[in-house]
């Protein structure tokens, strides 16, 4: 039932709270109002300006500082610049076109910076998307945006240029990669050309690089903790099929989107085969990485367009 308030009554109520509250306030030390913004702190979130559309802020750890400034535009698009040690990484995001695109301007990211923006999903997950969950409240589109491109980035290799990439919205798709009959795992790789040419040698690179395949899933969901048929290739071996155990249950979240279990992205087969060419050719300050580099562009539309399927 609604009740009715003269207004007049309320605005006295109103005032005389805020004198109260103004008395039993104590004022806030001036120091803290006139210091500027320089966080110098282990994983130092701060956001300096929010409202239900946008959030500026930063987030420093060790001597990486990141800059965030995050805003949702009419409900079905948002936009996100990232500020990391300097260099600027951007992304937009309509969820009405199912148009995407994202960006470094030719920056690239190197180990300090990928740890920085590993911790900064923590501080994400933690202060955003978990306490969106609990409070059953839809997380921001422009949060969400954040989220995903700061995992992204947090992968992305080391070294590795990243000019402006356009991620349209690909069809979702859930089932099984077809796995060859009676295997556990398949390399294409012709066992003549390894007999034919030594190791470590131009012809054995020059074969090798021969024999690496694309393999773009778009978004394929493998299921939550089963066995799936996963793909990929790096400098020293030809495309490489396995059958890995993917989903919650897996070992570190195999087959999420983004590091770890980070809730907001989906198990999917792009990300799976990421996933097994990071672990199996290089952690994430290890410059060779950059050997799972066509595995980590086949799965940026994963990193920005899967949903969680399995919690
Ligand atoms: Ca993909
Ligand atoms: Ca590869
Ligand atoms: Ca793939």
């Amino acid at each position: 039932m609604k009740r009715k308030r003269s207004a007049a009554l309320l605005f006295t109520k109103v005032l005389a709270v805020g004198f109260a509250l103004a008395l039993a306030t104590p004022a806030p030390a001036p120091a803290s109002l006139a210091a500027p913004l320089q966080p110098t702190a282990h994983d130092d979130f701060r956001v300096t300006a929010t409202s239900a559309g946008h959030d500026i802020g930063t987030f420093a750890r060790s001597a990486t500082v990141i800059e965030f400034s995050a805003v949702t535009k009419g409900a079905v698009s948002a936009q996100v610049t990232l500020s990391v040690g300097g260099k600027t990484f951007t992304a937009s995001k309509n969820i009405a076109t199912g148009d995407a695109r994202w960006s470094g301007g030719n920056a690239s990211l190197q180990p300090d910076d990928r740890l920085a923006l590993t911790a900064f999903t923590s501080a994400l997950e933690s202060k955003w998307i978990k306490a969106a969950n609990a409070a059953k409240t839809p997380i921001p589109l422009h949060r969400d945006l954040t989220a995903r491109l700061a995992m992204l980035l947090a992968e992305a290799p080391v070294g590795t240029k990243i000019g402006t990439q356009n991620v349209p919205r690909p069809v979702e798709q859930y089932g099984k990669q077809k796995r060859p009959d009676s295997s556990i795992a398949v390399e294409s790789c012709l066992k003549e050309g390894a007999f034919a040419t030594v190791p470590n040698s131009p012809e054995r690179s020059a074969m090798i690089a021969a024999c690496q395949e694309s393999n773009e899933d778009g978004i394929l969901y493998t299921g939550c903790n089963v066995n799936a048929w996963v793909v990929h290739d790096a400098d020293s071996h030809c495309f490489l099929g396995e059958t890995i155990y993917v989903g919650p249950a897996s070992s570190d979240c195999m087959g999420k989107c983004g590091g770890g279990c980070f809730i907001i992205t989906g198990y999917t087969y792009d990300c799976a085969d990421h996933d097994r060419c990071g672990r199996e050719h290089g952690g994430s300050t290890n410059p060779w990485d950059s050997e799972c580099g066509d595995e980590y562009w086949e799965a940026d539309d994963d990193f920005l367009w899967s949903t969680n399927q399995c919690d």
